[in-house]
């Protein structure tokens, strides 16, 4: 199931259901499917030629992804700006707030080829500055784009936010499993062919994203995939795939799984200090793959904030919501069906400030997911 599906709101007794339901997206996923892969519709053109008209005559232009980006943002990044450098002559900044600390999203960075300015707090967006935002939203928590900044664009998978409706253009698609996919479809409508390295970054973005077409797929991640796939290097993929890990990465993992325990079907792992902020995503990733497991939670502490990634192994999931509750107004989060995450400011708080505030989120998780009552058993023997 799709996460704008599970955020509508239960349907009150004898109401209709709205017109959005599951079997239309499905039947809609279905038509787009029988499509030829590289033949665009006349939505993918009418979407293209919108974009183009928000981005003319931009003297700067600067794409930005969600801080900390994945694979699924910084491959977007690129696909949108090599789709402006061709068919609006523009030289596009790519840029991102925090740092890829992940191996496999440092090797794709280089693979790609393609540099990406770092966003500090100070280090803003200078006016006249005509901004696009990939993979994310304003005010989304997750982006330097500052508060009172309006994109022009934004290109997006998540849940659809208000203040998005800001934007000149905006194109958001929640039931895509991955934005990427939303960027081969671009491509495809300006008749762009993407150059080895792009086909490369874009299809593994859609296989990290929505790990390798498991999670929360759509027809078009499967269409997107299968056009890009006689197009890839080889060669860089298993770079990208199999990177050297550094020894900070056994470290975190070593440590989350010895602090994982179990609460029923639910893992939840106090990371402690993370090498990375990206780490609580990978460790989410690994311990959902636990057998019996419907829901992992990792949690660490990077340069003053308090990170976390939910997993769900259930496709009619809610992670989404479930981090948003828990996190309320203490943080920001934001999410899927599956997956999810959140972060905390930690600024002023003691070191048992800190933990308490970690076993509080953590207790709101237990509590919300039905298993506060279980006697926690560690994941693995020490
Ligand atoms: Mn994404």
């Amino acid at each position: 199931m799709k996460p704008a599906e599970q955020e509508r709101a239960p349907q009150p007794e004898g109401q209709a259901a709205a017109p959005d339901d599951a079997a239309g997206r499905r039947r809609s996923a279905d038509a787009e499917s029988r499509r030829a892969p590289a033949e665009a519709s006349g939505e993918s053109i009418e979407r293209l030629t919108d974009l183009l008209h928000a981005v003319e005559g931009a003297k700067r232009l600067l794409v930005v992804t969600h801080d900390n980006p994945d694979p699924d943002a910084l491959a977007s990044a690129v696909g949108l700006a090599y789709l402006l450098e061709s068919r609006a002559g523009m030289r596009p900044t790519l840029a991102f707030g925090g740092i890829v600390g992940r191996a496999e999203n440092q090797a794709l960075i280089s693979e790609l080829g393609t540099d990406f300015r770092r966003l500090g707090g100070r280090d803003g967006i200078s006016p006249g500055t005509v901004v696009a935002l990939v993979d994310t939203q304003p005010r989304a928590g997750n982006n330097a784009l500052p508060a009172g900044r309006i994109a022009n664009v934004v290109i997006d998978h998540h849940p659809p936010r208000p203040e998005s409706s800001a934007s000149s253009f905006v194109d958001i698609r929640p039931e895509y499993g991955a934005t990427c996919s939303i960027l081969v479809e671009y491509l495809q409508a300006a008749e762009l062919e993407p150059g080895r390295r792009l086909a490369t970054g874009l299809f593994y973005g859609i296989q990290s994203e929505t790990a390798d077409l498991g999670r929360e797929v759509s027809q078009a991640d499967i269409s997107a995939s299968l056009y890009l796939y006689s197009r890839i290097d080889p060669e860089a993929y298993a770079r990208i795939r199999h990177p050297p890990l550094p020894a900070s990465y056994f470290r975190s993992v070593h440590q989350a799984l010895e602090e994982a325990r179990r609460y029923g079907s639910v893992i939840v792992a106090p990371a402690g200090s993370l090498a990375y902020p990206d780490m609580v995503a990978e460790l989410a990733d690994l311990l959902i793959r636990a057998k019996g497991t419907e829901w992992s939670v990792a949690l660490g502490r990077y340069r003053g904030r308090l990170l976390l990634s939910v997993r769900s192994s259930a496709t009619s999931a809610h992670a989404g919501d479930l981090v948003r509750t828990v996190i309320g107004d203490r943080g920001s989060a934001g999410g899927h069906g599956m997956m999810a995450g959140g972060q905390v400011a930690l600024d002023g708080l003691s070191d048992s400030e800190i933990d308490a505030l970690s076993g509080s989120i953590l207790e709101d998780f237990l509590e919300l997911l039905g298993v506060a009552d279980e006697t926690p058993k560690l994941l693995i023997g020490r």
